[in-house]
């Protein structure tokens, strides 16, 4: 049922026609979105394009992505002329601007979630690249402007996404695309060690309690944890150095699916879902309203962490 992608020539074409260019990233932004955002922003930029780049505020690490200087306030963004979502997998994930994109006189939907709707007018989905930022490099190959910044950017994309050519979605251009991007001169042990092992003491803490209130069900195929808003200001941390812990508990012997809840308010629980082979926890999230990939997705809950833990125990019992 999945709707037919444009090429990306015609991708290119449609860009090249528009001089006012919005461009907009996942809410709470990973290393992929920031770094596909980021360098496909530097890129029409300095093709001479105006463009307005979209971004939530990140955590430290991603200081390593160049061009953050093109980052505006989505508040001062009301109407585009042509409006890019750039590693979203549906309008509910543009950072609540969803008016803009549908007023917008053009859209472009460029992603790679299995999950995507095809929400763009035009869209070029591939649920197989590694990355949005592996699928940046393909756009602007050979095409529009790169440079030491720009391949900085989409290698950490590429990194982040693939948790260091790791995951099932690393395929031989994967590589291909890295290895031109390091022709560059990048400083690429400074951008995987920023990305992948570096953190803040508070960030260190969080983990510590995660790891602490870490529980295995169902025979241990399932590892779950749950972070509160007070275990983060008790740690003098933030919700935006989270992102580690779900891959820890992934790597739990044995474990088929790992589960990290955290309070992002009093109203709403963000939840965290990771899948060994076999599992796809894409339909799992999508169940809540959430989606993503067939083994890395997410939901947010309306409900307390122990009322969300309940009902998706539910779902993942029917699973195992
Ligand atoms: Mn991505």
């Amino acid at each position: 049922m999945k709707e037919k992608n444009d090429s990306l020539e015609k991708i290119r074409e449609i860009i090249l026609a528009h001089e006012n260019i919005v461009i907009c990233g996942h809410t709470n932004p990973d290393g992929d979105a920031i770094g596909a955002n980021l360098a496909l922003a530097a890129s029409l930029h300095k093709m001479g394009k105006k463009v307005q780049v979209l971004l939530e505020p990140f955590g430290k690490k991603y200081a390593v992505i160049p061009n953050s200087h093109l980052i505006t306030e989505k508040e001062s963004v009301n109407k585009a002329e042509l409006f890019i979502a750039l590693d979203c997998g549906d309008m509910g994930r543009l950072q609540g601007i969803a008016e803009v994109f549908q007023n917008a006189s053009c859209t472009i939907n460029i992603d790679h979630h299995t999950s995507n709707s095809y929400f763009g007018e035009y869209n070029y989905v591939e649920e197989h690249a590694s990355s949005a930022s592996e699928i940046v490099f393909k756009l602007i190959k050979g095409h529009f402007p790169m440079d030491r910044d720009i391949a900085s950017a989409l290698y950490a994309g590429i990194i982040y996404d693939t948790g260091g050519f790791r995951h099932s979605s690393t395929a031989p251009f994967t590589m291909e695309a890295a290895g031109e991007l390091m022709g560059y001169d990048i400083p690429f042990t400074k951008i995987y060690n920023e990305l992948f092992d570096s953190r803040n003491f508070s960030e260190l803490k969080i983990m510590g309690r995660a790891f602490d209130k870490a529980e295995s069900h169902f025979d241990g195929k399932l590892i779950c944890s749950s972070i509160t808003m007070q275990d983060i200001a008790q740690c003098n941390g933030t919700n935006k150095e989270l992102d580690a812990i779900i891959n820890y508990l992934k790597g739990v012997n044995d474990t088929k699916i790992a589960c990290f809840f955290y309070e992002k308010n009093e109203m709403d629980v963000k939840a965290s879902f990771r899948g060994n082979d076999g599992y796809d926890v894409c339909a799992l999230a999508q169940k809540f309203g959430g989606g993503g990939h067939i083994k890395a997705a997410g939901c947010t809950i309306a409900a307390p962490i122990a009322k969300a833990k309940e009902m998706v125990f539910a779902e993942i019992e029917k699973m195992l």
